[in-house]
C-alpha cells in the first residue's frame, strides 16, 4: 500500500467511525474524470455508511448528465450559504491539488478542518494536507478505485456498487479517450476489468462522452469543415467562426467540441487551429497539433499554454481577420523553421 494512500485511508475511515460529513470538490469546469471519480468515491463512502456530498462551481456539462447519482451534486452558485455544509470533517480534492482549481469553493475547501487531494497531474505547489499524486495513473478513477478497495479491505465490507462502477469507468474512458491515448497502461486495463465485473453501460458511456452530437452541430461541422482552409502544403489547416456565424446557427460554444481536434486527424496535418470570436469581441484560438509542432511553445509568446499537442490563447483588442493573419503566418514561419 502506498504510504499516503494509507494515511488517507485510515483518516476517511476514522470519520465514517465519527459519522462526521465528507466534502468531495472536483476541479472548476468538471471533465467526466473529476466528476466520475467523485460520484464514485462519494457513492462507496455512503455505501460505508458516511455523508458524502459532492460539491461543484457550475452546473454539471450536459454530456455527463447520464452519470448515475447526481443528486449528491450541489452546485454551489444554487445554494444560499445558510445551507452551505459548515460542518465537513474532511474535504477531498479530487483532479486536482491546487485549491485555486476549486474556483468559488476554495474558502469552503480550506475551511474543512483535514484537507486531502486525489490527483494525477504532476503538481509543483506545495499546499498542506494529504496529498495522492500518482502521474502513473491515467485518471483521477484508478486513484479512487484502489482507495475504495483499500477501504474495502480495511472495513471487511464490499463498497463498489454497479453506479459507483459507472462513476469510475466514466472516469477512466474520458481521460483515456475510449482506453486510446498513450496514458493508458496494463494498471487501466487490471482497473477497468475489475469495473466491468459490476456491469457498467460502456456503450452508453462512450456514446455520451465521444460520439452523442446534435442537429446544430452536425450542421455546423458541415460549415467549417466545408470552409477549411489548408496551407504550406496542407501541413496547416484552420477554421474560423466569427459571431454572425454562431448566431446564424443558433449554436453555443459546446457546439464546437472537437471540431479543431477533427481537423488534425487530416492526414499530413501537422497543426490544427480553430479561430474562434467570442461574444466579448476577444478572440480564442484553439490549436491541436502532432508531433513536430510544440502547440504550447506555440501558444506561450501569445499569453496562452496547455500540453504538447494541445492548447489554446485568447488574443484582445485585435480583429478575427488580424488574429488569424499573424498567428497562421507564425505558424507558417514554425513549420518551415
Ligand atoms: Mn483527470
Amino acid at each position: 500500500m502506498i504510504p499516503t494512500r494509507d494515511r488517507i485511508a485510515e483518516v476517511v475511515l476514522d470519520v465514517i467511525r465519527k459519522k462526521e460529513r465528507i466534502g468531495i470538490y472536483p476541479h472548476v469546469g468538471a471533465d467526466g474524470d473529476a466528476l466520475g471519480s467523485a460520484i464514485g468515491l462519494a457513492l462507496a463512502l455512503r455505501q460505508a455508511g458516511a455523508s458524502a456530498h459532492v460539491f461543484v462551481d457550475e452546473r454539471v456539462n450536459p454530456r455527463l448528465l447520464f452519470l448515475p447519482a447526481l443528486d449528491l451534486v450541489s452546485v454551489y452558485a444554487d445554494l444560499d450559504t445558510r445551507s452551505w455544509p459548515q460542518d465537513q470533517a474532511l474535504a477531498v480534492a479530487v483532479d486536482c491539488t491546487e485549491p485555486e482549481r476549486l474556483g468559488c469553493r476554495q474558502e469552503l475547501y480550506r475551511d474543512a478542518p483535514i484537507q486531502a487531494a486525489l490527483d494525477h497531474h504532476v503538481s509543483s505547489g506545495e499546499s498542506g494536507g494529504l496529498r495522492l499524486i500518482d502521474p502513473l495513473a491515467s485518471a483521477a478513477g484508478e486513484i479512487i478505485f484502489e482507495l475504495i478497495k483499500d477501504l474495502e479491505q480495511l472495513l471487511g465490507q464490499p463498497l463498489l456498487t454497479q453506479d459507483a462502477a459507472m462513476a469510475l469507468m466514466t472516469a477512466i474512458v474520458s481521460d483515456t479517450g475510449g482506453f486510446v491515448y498513450s496514458n493508458t497502461t496494463a494498471r487501466t486495463f487490471a482497473i477497468a476489468a475489475q469495473l466491468m465485473a459490476y456491469d457498467p453501460d460502456l456503450r452508453l458511456i462512450t456514446y455520451r462522452l465521444f460520439h452523442e452530437s446534435t442537429k446544430t452541430q452536425l450542421r455546423l461541422q458541415g460549415e467549417l469543415f466545408s470552409n477549411a482552409q489548408f496551407l504550406y502544403d496542407d501541413r496547416l489547416v484552420f477554421a474560423r467562426v466569427d459571431q454572425k456565424l454562431m448566431q446564424q446557427f443558433s449554436a453555443t460554444d459546446t457546439d464546437l467540441d472537437g471540431i479543431v481536434s477533427e481537423l488534425r486527424s487530416v492526414s499530413g496535418v501537422e497543426v490544427a487551429f480553430m479561430f474562434r470570436e467570442l461574444a466579448d469581441g476577444a478572440i480564442r484560438v484553439n490549436i491541436r497539433s502532432n508531433e513536430n509542432f510544440h502547440a504550447s511553445d506555440f501558444a506561450r509568446p501569445f499569453g496562452g499554454g496547455g500540453h504538447a499537442k494541445a492548447a489554446g490563447m485568447t488574443i484582445r483588442h485585435r480583429s478575427l481577420h488580424d488574429v488569424v493573419d499573424l498567428v497562421v503566418d507564425q505558424a507558417g514561419q514554425w513549420l518551415n523553421g
